[in-house]
């Protein structure tokens, strides 16, 4: 028989105190929240009957996911991410506020204060034998009208599926740039194809991963933030088209209008164009990109 007892008067009141209800300190939004999740995680313990193991079990796990620096990957991998971006695309139908390039998950690996250039850009370093990829297009707005002076902010993974900072092996902001777009609202960037993203093997996202019978597998794609003044901030992906993880991305972020086709020039260079579409800003906020803490974000 099931035992009960998170919504008797007693245990509500208990985690009224414990969430500090009772008193005029602090700050009342994390109150509320807190005790969400104490009501919350109560009902769960009791309606899954969690043992006292799998409790203690889980409490390690947290650390060990903090320890590894894994909490972002987990919300990513579960679709957590995700779900704000679902969040967000219907609370804007609603609001009217619709067309433009779609959104899709940052991720976790993004590095603030990459070198800013204009018009163009070399993202690698030249130390990866990687294949040459010329990547360009232009930033408009919803009625294609070019906007000069955007910055297109990029960041993607080496032919390791490896993200510089991240892997100290790399030089700094390798395959990180923000590039200003030119008069006719052209960005233009020489790199190398990048390569999928998995996992860290040994680590506490891929060890759910494989208790949900999950693989921790990300098609080749590329990052972007678009910002211009206006007009609201967009931060996207492009999935490369050809991956054989494309529908199966184990973080969830391939979309429709997000994939990206890659043409085989002549002289061996895989080129990608892609054009990005921006909505206009209804406040000064929207211009903005989320307030998520960022690796080397200043402020
Ligand atoms: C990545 O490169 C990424 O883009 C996401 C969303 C999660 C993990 C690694
Ligand atoms: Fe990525």
């Amino acid at each position: 028989m099931t035992v009960a007892i998170s919504h008797s008067p007693e245990v509500r009141a208990f985690f009224d105190k414990a969430a500090g209800l009772g008193n005029d300190q602090g700050n009342p939004r994390l109150k509320q929240i807190v005790l969400r999740i104490l009501q919350d995680s109560a009902k769960l313990i009791e309606d899954l009957a969690i043992s006292d193991d799998e409790f203690w079990k889980a409490v390690d796990y947290l650390n060990c996911l903090g320890s590894r620096g894994e909490a972002g990957l987990l919300m990513a991998g579960l679709g957590l991410e995700h779900f704000l971006d679902l969040l967000s695309d219907a609370r804007d139908s609603q609001a009217g506020h619709t067309g433009g390039t779609p959104r899709t998950i940052e991720g976790p690996l993004y590095v603030a204060g990459a070198p800013l250039c204009e018009g163009e850009a070399r993202l690698d370093d030249g130390r990866d034998p990687g294949m040459p990829m010329l990547l360009e297009g232009q930033v408009l707005d919803l009625d294609g009208k070019p906007l000069a002076g955007a910055i297109v902010d990029v960041w993607h993974a080496n032919t390791q599926g490896l993200y510089s900072y991240f892997d100290s092996s790399q030089s700094d902001y390798n395959l990180r740039r923000r590039i200003r777009t030119d008069a006719q609202g052209r960005y233009r960037a020489h790199s190398i194809v990048p390569s999928g993203y998995g996992c860290p093997a040994d680590g506490p996202t891929q060890a759910c991963l494989d208790q949900l019978g999950r693989h921790g597998q990300r098609p080749a794609h590329i990052h972007f933030f678009i910002s211009a003044p206006g007009y609201r901030h967009l931060t996207t992906q492009i999935n490369l088209a050809g991956d054989e993880y494309l529908w199966d991305d184990f973080a969830h972020a391939t979309r429709d209008g997000l994939v990206g086709e890659v043409e085989r020039l002549d002289d061996g260079v895989a080129r990608v164009v892609f054009d990005f579409c921006l909505q206009p800003a209804a406040s000064a906020d929207d211009e903005q990109r989320s307030q998520r803490p960022r690796a080397l974000q200043t402020v």
